[in-house]
């Protein structure tokens, strides 16, 4: 029996840490623990309200693959830029909806969740400003998790950080109306972010933003015309499982 478990830690209307994943039942007591002992323990500060639910799975988690992996050789803040607008203009994003994407997460209000943007006009089409659309219903087979981490620790790169970020825009890209995701932590420790698509595979780019800046968040792109209340529900409530790795 399988069941996801999603983890909210607030302060007042602050926003401060979530998490979610799918596990088997023998699994559940241990990965709360875990995931109330991060909710206690982040940079954004104390909680003062957790959240936890625990669901069990009401369909059939459908099997992906993660997304190849690469880390981009930036030197620092401005190339990071360049390489963002490098990246998502070979999708056929425009610069001004890139832009538009990076005012979304450095100059918006701090979210919980993704903004869903128009990839053509750059308009937010979720209707959820402050929260955002939160990708959950995700987990990896404990197989292809050994696995994972055995590649990335190949690389210095094996912490639950990375991991889980590459679960999460393995789900993501795998949604036919989404284009690609930008993605920058809002961890003011945390510097590096990446751009995941099919096309580019999930693209780490150190220096996306300056140490010890609060801000962050993430941007999907949406294909025109795209029905935008399927694409929510795929993104929330389709349970996927990781069962093999990319390069
Ligand atoms: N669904 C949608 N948006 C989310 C989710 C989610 N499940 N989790 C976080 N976000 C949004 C939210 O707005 C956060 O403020 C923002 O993303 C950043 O979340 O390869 O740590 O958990 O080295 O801080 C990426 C690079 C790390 C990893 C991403 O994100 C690597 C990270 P954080
Ligand atoms: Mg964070």
């Amino acid at each position: 029996m399988m069941y996801s478990i999603k983890m909210r830690a607030s302060n007042g209307n602050r926003h401060i840490s979530g998490a979610e994943g799918i596990f088997d039942i023998n699994e559940l007591a241990e990965r709360g623990a875990l995931f109330i002992s991060r909710a206690m323990n982040h940079g954004k500060g104390m909680p003062d309200r957790v959240n936890l639910k625990i669901e069990s799975l009401t369909s059939l988690p459908l099997s992906l693959k993660t997304l190849p992996l690469h880390t981009c050789h930036v030197k620092n803040n401005l190339e990071a830029g360049e390489e963002i607008v490098a990246i998502l203009g070979s999708l056929g994003i425009d610069e001004n909806v890139i832009s538009k994407a990076c005012d979304t997460i450095f100059k918006g209000t701090e979210m919980r969740g993704a903004a869903l943007l128009d990839m053509v006009t750059g308009v937010r089409l979720d209707n959820v400003q402050e929260r955002g659309v939160r990708v959950s219903m995700l987990g990896i087979s404990p197989e292809a998790e050994s696995k994972l981490k055995e590649k990335l620790a190949d690389q210095g790169i094996n912490n639950h950080r990375v991991r889980e970020a590459l679960i999460l825009a393995s789900k993501t890209t795998s949604c036919h109306d989404i284009i690609a995701e930008l993605c920058v932590s809002d961890n003011p420790d945390y510097t590096t972010g990446y751009i995941a698509s099919l096309q580019s595979g999930y693209m780490r780019i150190p220096f996306i933003k300056e140490y010890g800046d609060e801000r962050g968040g993430r941007v999907f792109f949406v294909k025109e015309g795209a029905h935008i209340n399927e694409v929510i529900n795929y993104l929330e409530d389709r349970p996927v499982m990781i069962v093999e790795i990319g390069d």
